[in-house]
């Protein structure tokens, strides 16, 4: 009983406040930081102002406080000593400039400097005008909050030594990190309450003893997990053999009016780091860091995308596409790659919303996009194929299950049309997003093994969040899901794109078709209709080698069999996911969203993979990589991780949910060209 109250009641209070109290002193340290921005970086020119003795005296003060708060027991007193040896050293310019992400995380190098030096340079070249412009379109409210801010400061300095000496600059100094101030020390002298009352901390001594500072780039620090090894790369023949890397982040990164609508789901966050100023910054900077060459966003809201993500973007490489959600909604996805790396093909938006159908009521949207991968001209004679990337942002709700099945269908068709070439095969396909349903659940599987038999499923489970399911509805998945009048068949494939082969028609295999000769169903008529001659009604045995159930052995039929059997639906895509969902070192579910403090995995990166004939593990289809060849990836972190780090959003990671990030390859082959995508041959005709 104890047990419990301590677990459920006190804990969760003694987090909540830690939370505040962290924020708290983070912002008061903030603004003493703020306003004595370092003077130089070594090496370079000396742009900013000198520190004024007014703010040196502030940041003494500051110190002082730090190394002789009311803690003063042997182990935090160490800790403050470190801290603030810290803070004088950011003080002194240059080493703690350089402690951003950069050198926390080891960004995998794949690209070769060269090519990284020059996106550098086409980055940094006019980021004066940009951050100018950024300014300026700011509401007048906000830019006068990040004027002052040392991020934004940082970026200004950054724009002008460009301008000054024309000389690239790394990517460690090109925006100072945000986080540095966050990752600070808290003190440990008041508690401040959520009605804003400040209380001694001495007062709170019925709480387990805090620490005193939360190293949150230690804890939350992601590996990055090579698995070239396992890549299934085919032996090297005398033409093909090389491969086109590139590295692919999908990022929930919370829209700002989301915030504003729900302010309860971010109780534990300090107003400051859900402020846009700060989290834009943040984002920005650990997308720069890590370094994307196709970036899938979700969560983007308009205004910050047209005002400040788009130009960003653009200045460093990207090529952008927007497709905002329909309705009310102010927020979208987005699609970035590197104009270095691809060519834009073309670009499908799908609106899930379509008027007088229940089941597509709501107002979430997908992309999809067609990219020719650019190789670089010592490889100008090979050929590769086009690259298919999908995002999207599936409805939240977890009891509408039926709702965001509907929704995936509509994006794998528009998938299906794009990626599609002439010969009838598909390019390989990248397909990342918020699917708000988890791994395993019935939603999950449909992408994973291709088809899901939905007819009678409650609703509240296809997507898996049932803890989020308190009072279950009784809706039930129904056939058909959709009318035939949306175009789109139970292969999630558009009708008018779906030409049946004649070849089709002779795979059902004799057995297969027998075991409907008898069908209970066929034989329950009326007592008065009269059989035809030649009928019967008298069930025989069953023979002995016919299974007992509708299940058939032969796959080929079996898929036969679901895509005209009635509450069945299947796409032929094969996908599979770049992250296993679990940590095997830790022996944990991967986690990338914290929904009221719960962890879990709604975020995916999907791609083309070769199915395994006859593998199931689990209820999942095995895969091994096919033309596309996951090489690594970013590794996830585990819910008590988070929880350590007191959830998502906090000051290191603005957003909350965590990016996803992997590496792969593409095959580059021998021949001159590739079959054509089908839609861009219709196209011409
Ligand atoms: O789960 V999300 O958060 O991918 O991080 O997607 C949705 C939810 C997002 C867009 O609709 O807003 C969040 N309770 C909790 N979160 C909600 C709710 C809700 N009732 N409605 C929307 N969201």
């Amino acid at each position: 009983m104890i047990g419990t109250v301590l677990c459920y009641v006190l804990l969760p209070v003694a987090r909540l406040l830690q939370a505040l109290r962290d924020g708290f002193f983070t912002c008061r340290k903030n603004a003493l930081l703020v306003k004595s921005t370092a003077a130089h970086i070594e090496g370079l020119p000396v742009c900013g102002k000198p520190v004024s003795e007014e703010k040196q005296a502030l940041l003494q003060q500051w110190l002082e406080e730090e190394a002789g708060g009311p803690y003063t027991n042997e182990s935090t007193s160490e800790t403050e000593k470190v801290s603030a040896t810290l803070a004088a050293e950011w003080l002194e310019g240059p080493q703690l400039l350089m402690t951003s992400l950069s050198d926390l995380n080891v960004a995998p190098q794949s690209d070769g400097q060269e090519q990284q030096q020059v996106v550098q340079n086409e980055t940094t070249s006019g980021l004066q005008e940009f951050v100018e412009t950024a300014l300026a379109n700011l509401p007048l409210e906000e830019r006068e909050a990040i004027e002052d801010n040392t991020v934004w400061t940082a970026l200004r300095t950054q724009a002008n030594l460009q301008a000054v000496d024309g000389a690239p600059l790394s990517t460690e100094v090109w925006i100072e990190d945000p986080a540095v101030l966050a990752w600070s020390p808290a003190q440990e002298t008041d508690v401040v309450t959520a009605e804003g009352v400040v209380f001694p901390f001495e007062n709170t001594d019925q709480f387990q003893p805090l620490p005193a500072e939360i190293p949150y780039h230690e804890i939350l620090w992601r590996d990055w997990e090579d698995v070239s090894a396992q890549a299934c790369i085919s032996e090297p023949s005398s033409d093909a053999g090389s491969l086109f890397e590139f590295r692919v982040m999908s990022y929930n990164i919370l829209a700002q009016d989301l915030i504003e609508q729900s302010p309860h789901l971010y109780m534990h966050c300090h107003p400051d780091i859900l402020s846009w100023s700060y989290r834009l910054a943040n984002l920005l900077q650990e997308i720069q860091h890590w370094d994307p060459d196709i970036l899938c966003l979700q969560e983007v809201q308009e205004n910050h995308y047209w005002e400040q993500l788009e130009p960003t973007l653009v200045m460093m490489g990207f090529g952008c596409i927007y497709k905002r959600r329909t309705g009310r909604k102010t927020d979208g996805c987005a699609i970035c790659y590197k104009q270095s790396k691809f060519q834009l093909i073309s670009a499908n938006p799908v609106e899930y919303f379509r008027p007088g159908l229940d089941i597509l009521n709501r107002d979430n949207v997908g992309l999809v996009l067609l990219l020719h991968p650019l190789l670089p001209e010592s490889l100008g004679d090979k050929a590769i194929r086009p690259l298919c990337v999908a995002n999207t942002h599936v409805l939240y709700n977890p009891h509408r299950g039926d709702i965001k099945l509907a929704q995936v269908a509509l994006l794998l068709a528009e998938i299906d049309k794009t990626a599609k070439l002439v010969d009838g095969s598909y390019c390989p396909i990248i397909l990342c997003g918020d699917l708000n349903s988890v791994p395993d659940s019935p939603l999950y599987k449909f992408i994973r093994n291709g088809q899901l038999y939905y007819h009678g499923m409650p609703s509240w489970k296809v997507s898996g969040q049932e803890e989020f399911c308190h009072h279950p509805h009784q809706r039930k998945l129904l056939t058909p899901l959709w009318p035939s009048c949306l175009g789109i068949t139970d292969s999630c494939q558009y009708v008018t794109l779906c030409k049946r082969k004649k070849s089709d028609r002779r795979k059902y295999s004799r057995d297969f078709l027998l075991q409907f000769r008898y069908c209970d169903v066929a034989c329950d008529r009326p007592a008065e209709l009269a059989l035809l001659e030649g009928v019967t009604d008298a069930k025989p045995e069953r023979p002995a080698h016919w299974s007992k159930e509708l299940t058939v052995e032969n796959n080929s039929d079996a898929e036969l069999f679901c895509s005209r059997y009635p509450g069945c639906v299947q796409h032929g895509l094969n996908l599979t996911s770049a992250y296993s969902h679990f940590l095997p070192q830790k022996g944990r579910p991967e986690v990338t969203t914290m929904p009221m403090g719960m962890g879990a995995t709604v975020d995916y990166i999907f791609y083309s993979a070769n199915p395994i004939r006859n593998e199931n593990v689990g209820g999942r289809r095995m895969y091994q990589d096919g033309a596309l060849k996951l090489l690594g990836r970013l590794s996830l972190l585990s819910e008590d991780i988070l929880w350590s780090a007191n959830g998502l959003p906090n000051p290191f990671c603005s957003s909350d949910h965590l990016c996803l990030l992997t590496s792969f390859g593409l095959e580059i082959s021998g021949f001159r060209s590739y079959t054509r995508p089908l839609e861009l041959s219709q196209e011409l005709l």
